[in-house]
């Protein structure tokens, strides 16, 4: 699965709270390969670098869990990934449909 999302950074891994200056939203292109989501900053950095541009910008979804962040109440269509290290991260999806196939991508691959 790919395309555009927005994610923020609620936690590092061993849930240590994201610094302010850090958990801003921002814009990826968004692939999952192989247990990782790798977030490129546009479909021209997936095109080049297929594995990532960035490996900090890589997230493993093995025992990891995506379900709806109801409880975030700013923005719509968005969903909460908790990873198997403690890390949290909400990423807000186009519409209710790619919502549910991310959630649904993620938690049965
Ligand atoms: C963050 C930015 C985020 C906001 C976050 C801020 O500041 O405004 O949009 O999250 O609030 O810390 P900055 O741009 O300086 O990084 P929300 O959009 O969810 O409000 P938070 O600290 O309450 O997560």
């Amino acid at each position: 699965k790919k395309g555009y999302v927005m994610r923020k950074c609620c936690y590092e891994a061993n849930a240590k709270r994201t610094p302010f200056h850090k958990r801003s939203w921002k814009m990826f292109y968004c692939t999952l390969r192989d247990l990782v989501l790798y977030l490129h900053k546009d479909e021209n950095g997936f095109r080049k670098n297929q594995m990532g541009d960035n490996l900090h910008n890589a997230i493993r979804i093995h025992h990891a869990l995506a379900t709806k962040a109801s409880d975030y109440t700013k923005k719509q269509y968005v969903f909460r990934l908790q990873t198997a290290d403690q890390a949290e991260y909400l990423f807000q999806t186009s519409d209710s449909k790619e919502l549910q196939s991310w959630i649904d991508t993620i938690n049965f691959v």
